[in-house]
Parts: structure tokens; sequence; C-alpha cells
């Protein structure tokens, strides 16, 4: 199939291509895709620990126990890959970053994060992207604990920016002197990632198939 029938193909209803609600240059799913390197890690619950270290006032770590005591937050969001596929509606329910930091009463000392995930995966991102309403800690996706193949027992959810940087199996947040790369921004895909601003690469445009994304696995 050449490239103008896979378009045509995609489904993009008319409303939410002119209304700007689909970013340009993705397909809308109503499946969910799975996408990650490496294996799907097994835990040990009580072993299990999030960090927050680095350039912080205090280094703190955190249990499973921690985290849901908490306040929780449900969100329901769009969200976008860079592999072009979207799905809109999603409903989370974790902490939000920013009453993490308020309840462990840590105060950053730079405004730059690595996110670290199971297995050595990492993002970078800006300080001022974590701290929005609905930047969660998700531990639920629908109202049921998340499959382990999308990130139990947590995972990040930043729906403003491409999806790399929702980082499942999340394990830690390290404040950085410098915004430096992660996994991904290493491997020539953009330092911040606005879908809406098509941040895909950080230099010469990556071969990324339209259709790549409807051979992987759903659920
Ligand atoms: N730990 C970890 N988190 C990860 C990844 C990964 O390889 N490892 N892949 C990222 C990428 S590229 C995408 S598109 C999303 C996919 O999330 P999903 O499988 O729930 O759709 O997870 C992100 N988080
Ligand atoms: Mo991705």
């Amino acid at each position: 199939m050449n490239k103008a029938e896979r378009i045509k193909r995609m489904k993009v209803p008319a409303a939410d291509a002119a209304n700007g609600r689909l970013p340009q240059g993705q397909a809308l799913t109503e499946r969910f895709p799975i996408l990650h390197e490496g294996e799907v890690p097994a835990y040990d619950m009580d072993q299990w620990t999030l960090r927050v270290f680095g350039e912080v006032s205090k280094e703190v770590t955190l249990s499973y126990q921690d985290i849901l005591a908490m306040p929780q937050t449900d969100v329901t969001v769009d969200i976008h890959c860079v592999t072009r596929w979207s799905r809109f509606d999603n409903t989370f329910t974790g902490v939000r970053f920013r009453d993490v930091l308020e309840a462990i009463g840590v105060e950053p000392h730079s405004g730059y994060v690595m996110l670290h995930g199971d297995y050595d995966y990492t993002s970078n991102i800006e300080l001022a992207d974590l701290m929005g309403d609905d930047v969660l800690l998700a531990h639920s996706f629908e109202g049921k604990p998340l499959t382990d193949k999308h990130g139990w027992p947590l995972r990040l959810v930043v729906p403003h920016l491409y999806f790399w940087k929702s980082v499942k199996w999340l394990r830690g947040f390290e404040f950085m002197k410098e915004n430096s790369p992660g996994f991904w921004e290493q491997n020539g895909f953009h330092l911040r990632g606005d879908p809406f601003k098509e941040e895909r690469f950080s230099g010469e445009d990556l071969p990324i198939p339209e259709d790549e994304w409807e051979k992987k696995e759903f659920d």
C-alpha cells in the first residue's frame, strides 16, 4: 500500500481534525498499543521503591503504600505517540507529580529531571512539564489496576508530550544540573517532544512508517 492510501485509511474524524484535537501527522486508534524496549519487569512489591534524588533539598525513597496514601486524582486525557497513534479519553488514576513533591516536602534545586523506569529506561523532562494538573503517577487505567504491559505498578502520564515521556515501570525522578538526554532523546528524538508542534526529532527526520504501530501488540 502506498503512503497516500495509508493516510486515507487513517481514522481521523473530520470534527477532531478540524478542531485541532488531533495533532498533525497522527492517526486515531481505539485500541491501546503496547510499546516498550526490553522485558516486562516482575516485582516483589515489598522491595519496590520510588526514589526522588539528585539536585533536591533532600532525597526521599517512597514505598508503594506511600504513593497509595497520597491524595488520588483521576484524569481523562488524550495521548499521542511519536509513532503516530493517538488515543482519546484515557482515564488514569494516581497521584499528581506536584502533589508528591508537596507530600514529601522536597524542594527542587534544578529545573531538569531524568525519569527512570525499569529496566534502565530513561527520559528527560523539564520540571515545568511535570507540574501540571494532569501529570500523574498512575496506578490505574479505566478504574482498574494498570496491566503489567502498560506499566503496573506505576507509570508516569504526561499527556501534553509524546508518550515516550510517559515512563512505564517508573522508579525514580533524578533532578539534574542540566537537561541531558534520556534513552530516546539520545537516539535522535526531540528533547521536549510537544506533539502539537510536531517536536519528533532533534536533528534529521527519522523514518517512522505511518502504520508501524499497527503491527504492535494491543490490549
Ligand atoms: N520503562 C519504559 N517506559 C516506557 C517505554 C519503555 O521502553 N520502557 N516506552 C515508552 C514509549 S516509546 C511509549 S510510546 C509508551 C507506550 O506506552 P503503552 O505501551 O502503555 O502504550 O511507553 C513509554 N514508556
Ligand atoms: Mo513510543
